[in-house]
């Protein structure tokens, strides 16, 4: 079952048809200093988790569309030996389809990876209920297996969205709802490039080993979110590797239960 779940997502991702119109514009944003860059965590909040006594740092990023993160969520050792297993796997080429003003850009996605089952490795599993201990707001057993992915020198990933198109991919969103949440765990970071843009929002987010970017994909009312169009900067120097969960609307009603209206989800079980 997990196999051929494994193969349509595969399958998704390399015949993706989401094709986005973007411009060099998004792309000059990488190399600027906007919010979540400025290496001085302005907005960082450090509080004490009340089940676990942990100290748990925090940074909201951005409330609409919400973006938080979290700060050595995943202890570097961790995180060390998941790139251990990570290198272990057979990581592919993968590519989604897009469309760029420069040709030479328009393969969209230049990075190795693969699909991971969330338990399957001991690392990794490890990180997955490590995750699941401290984001109280998500159910995490709704999210497709893990995605990995390794950019190398050059490597990237060009903007575009994570919520599914419920037209191309009807099946998927009618039985799982869309992708209401991403999370990004990060590994390995690259010694230049490399940052996780948000051009429509002017965040450019420079995540350090073992931190965590969750970011929401849709709104309260299911329709997806545009101003979540994001991008990983090309790699100008190192290699880096991040973990993603793309977490399912399905079985968060429990833990995000509330809209406070349309537009805007309460958010408080991402701090609690
Ligand atoms: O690696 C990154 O910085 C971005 C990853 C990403 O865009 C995604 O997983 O959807």
């Amino acid at each position: 079952m997990y196999r051929i779940l494994l193969i349509f997502l595969n399958i998704c991702l390399v015949y993706s048809d989401e094709v986005i119109e973007f411009n060099e514009k998004m792309w000059e944003k990488c190399g600027k200093e906007l919010r979540g860059d400025s290496g001085k965590d302005v907005n960082l909040v450090c509080f004490r988790s009340s089940e676990y006594l942990l100290i748990q740092k925090i940074e909201i990023l951005s409330l609409r569309p919400f973006i938080i993160q979290y700060h050595n969520m995943v202890h570097r050792r961790l995180a060390k030996r998941a790139v251990l297993e990570a290198e272990a796997l057979q990581l592919e080429q993968l590519r989604i389809s897009g469309k760029t003003e420069t040709p030479e850009k328009s393969q969209v996605r230049a990075a190795n990876g693969t699909w991971l089952i969330h338990t399957k490795r001991p690392n990794f599993a490890r990180m997955f209920w490590n995750l699941q201990a401290n984001i109280r707001a998500l159910d995490l057993s709704t999210a497709e297996p893990w995605q990995i992915l390794s950019y190398n020198s050059e490597g990237y990933y060009a903007p575009h969205y994570d919520f599914l198109n419920p037209e191309t991919n009807k099946v998927l969103v009618e039985s799982r709802g869309n992708r209401i949440a991403t999370v990004l765990v990060i590994l390995q970071i690259a010694k230049k490039g490399g940052t996780t843009v948000f051009p429509k929002i002017n965040i450019n987010i420079r995540p350090k080993i073992g931190d965590v970017v969750v970011w929401l994909n849709t709104l309260p009312d299911g329709e997806s979110d545009s101003q979540t169009l994001h991008a990983a900067c090309p790699i100008k120097e190192g290699t880096k590797i991040g973990a993603t969960l793309w977490v399912h609307a399905k079985g968060q009603e429990f833990s995000m239960p509330c809209a406070l209206d349309d537009q805007t989800y309460d958010t408080k079980h991402f701090f609690a």
